[in-house]
């Protein structure tokens, strides 16, 4: 079986845990699989993936939103030169999208968390009695839905990621290189409108600690990672757990190989004195706190569930242990005006952070968000079936029918002019960039970010 993640458009690129759990579940039942990351790919995405495909009957294309403009342009290739092949979707936006793939582009199409149906798969279990799956009938009449299966309980029976299928690409993230993501959880409990939970779900389950620890062990032994970016929706929910985890990485040693990052945002209400000194202790020393926005009407309306008064508390302590910090917040929701885009702006440069990013709303289908803005002018529509959509590629849309694009344009450059201008924050940075010691890395960083930003306004 040939996976391929196809190519998107972000300077920084991260390896894909889904996929290659994936793999790892097909490697293990005894599956020949290659493995094709076109973010990553030397040379031409298409031509790599033709000639991988000539040698699999079974291709697997992984997605995310951001993924579907090129996915969709695999899949029509493979159609046209290889049509006997069988063409299998999984990711986030086949599962909520599997109606608009199915016969076309998809036979068959892996709904939400994918390692049951893979190991069905790879036993070759008759598609008819596979759960989790939507594929066309055999009478070629109609798209067939198999209920899906429980969500995955015991995450530890899961195999590591298939990482020696992506031992000769590299990966490009800033930090102690080489750098590797982990996650440690799946499932969030909290119903933000603008996130999907199609995929995990909203029951919060966790790898036992011991586990966590293997992997770590394992990516510092094994692959001699010097930096762990951990993409958990929550690190910090149960406090209690990431202690412990916390506590296992010092005594197994590995605090003195790795260092840690958050870089997915940790709640801004969980501020934990001993956490954080236990996460210092570990070698965490970046975390992203995610504070979305500084009115608490729209952290209200996001549904997020958060009391704003507690955010500054915890960037403080944060900041005070040691940790660089970066803040999130979103500019352009529909419940957002002119005034909340300024307060956005004021309360991030109030606070003591290093970074902020400060992201243009794009409402993704599968999220709340997106049917809210349906009713809205100047909706995202199904543009990312048809362009690259992501951060790095500002689509110079609005989601909220009151601020035209180029006034959001002119708030999200403002705000970030406004953080960065403000308490010494350059020369702040600075000092943690010589602290932390891979200078070249971080600056590389930085300008990025710069050059991300004039992009934006140019928009
Ligand atoms: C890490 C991460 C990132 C990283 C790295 C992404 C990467 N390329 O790996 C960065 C920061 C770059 C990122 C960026 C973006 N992300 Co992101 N990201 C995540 C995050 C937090 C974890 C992904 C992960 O590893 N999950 C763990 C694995 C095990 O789950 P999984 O990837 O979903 O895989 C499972 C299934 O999907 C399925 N599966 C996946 N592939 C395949 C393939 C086959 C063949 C099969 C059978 C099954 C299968 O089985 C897997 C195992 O169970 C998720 C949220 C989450 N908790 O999942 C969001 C998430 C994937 N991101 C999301 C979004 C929207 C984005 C952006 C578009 C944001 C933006 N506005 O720009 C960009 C797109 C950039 C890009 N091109 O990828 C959304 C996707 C929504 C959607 N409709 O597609 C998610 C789900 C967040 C959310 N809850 O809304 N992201
Ligand atoms: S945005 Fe974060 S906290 Fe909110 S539901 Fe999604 S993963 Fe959970």
């Amino acid at each position: 079986m040939l996976i391929v993640v196809p190519e998107y458009k972000l300077w920084f690129k991260f390896q894909p845990l889904g996929a290659l759990s994936i793999a790892a579940v097909m490697v293990k039942n005894g599956l020949d699989v290659d493995f094709l990351d076109g973010a990553v790919v030397k040379g031409d995405f298409f031509s790599k993936a033709r000639s991988l495909a000539s040698k699999h009957s079974r291709i697997g294309i992984s997605a995310n939103v951001s993924q579907a403009h090129s996915g969709l342009k695999l899949a029509e290739m493979i159609r046209s030169e290889f049509p006997d092949r069988t063409i299998i979707w999984g990711g986030p936006f086949p599962t909520i999208e599997y109606e608009k793939l199915i016969p076309e582009y998809a036979d068959v199409v892996v709904l939400g968390e994918g390692e049951i149906q893979a190991a069905s798969l790879a036993k070759a279990v008759p598609i008819e009695d596979i759960p989790g799956v939507a594929y066309w009938s055999s009478d070629k009449r109609e798209i067939v839905v198999n209920p899906r299966p429980p969500f995955i309980d015991d995450l530890d029976s899961l195999p590591f990621p298939a990482l020696h299928l992506i031992a000769g690409f590299r990966y490009r993230v800033p930090g102690k290189q080489p750098v590797f993501s982990i996650i440690t959880e799946r499932g969030c409990p909290y119903h933000c409108v603008n996130c999907t939970k199609i995929i995990h779900g909203n029951r919060f389950r966790t790898r036992s600690v011991e586990n966590v620890l293997n992997e770590l062990e394992r990516l510092s032994d094994e692959f001699k990672a010097g930096e762990i970016h951990i993409w958990d929706d929550n690190f910090t929910l149960l406090p209690e757990r990431a202690k412990d985890i916390c506590r296992g990485i010092v005594e197994r040693g590995l605090n003195e190989k790795l260092r840690f990052a958050l870089p997915n945002g940790i709640r801004a209400d969980i501020n934990d004195d001993e956490l954080f000194n236990l996460m210092r202790k570990a070698n965490f020393y970046f975390a992203i706190v995610a504070v979305e926005s500084a009115d608490q009407n729209v952290i209200d309306s996001l549904e997020k569930d958060l009391d704003l008064r507690k955010v500054e508390a915890t960037v403080n302590s944060l900041v005070e242990k040691g940790f660089r910090v970066g803040l999130f917040f979103m500019m352009g929701l529909p419940f957002d005006t002119i005034e909340t885009l300024r307060k956005n702006a004021v309360f991030a440069a109030s606070l003591p952070a290093h970074h902020a990013y400060f992201f243009r709303v794009t409402p993704f289908p599968g999220t709340k968000l997106y049917e809210m803005s349906q009713t809205a002018e100047n909706t995202t529509s199904e543009a990312y079936l048809t362009d690259f959509i992501n951060y790095d590629r500002p689509s110079g849309r609005s989601a909220n029918a009151n601020i035209p694009p180029r006034v959001l344009t002119f708030h999200i450059w403002r705000a970030h002019l406004m953080f960065y201008a403000t308490r010494w924050r350059v020369f702040r940075i600075l000092g943690k960039f010589i602290v932390e010691g891979n200078m070249a890395s971080n600056l590389r960083f930085l300008f990025k970010c710069g050059i991300r930003l004039l992009f934006t306004c140019h928009r």
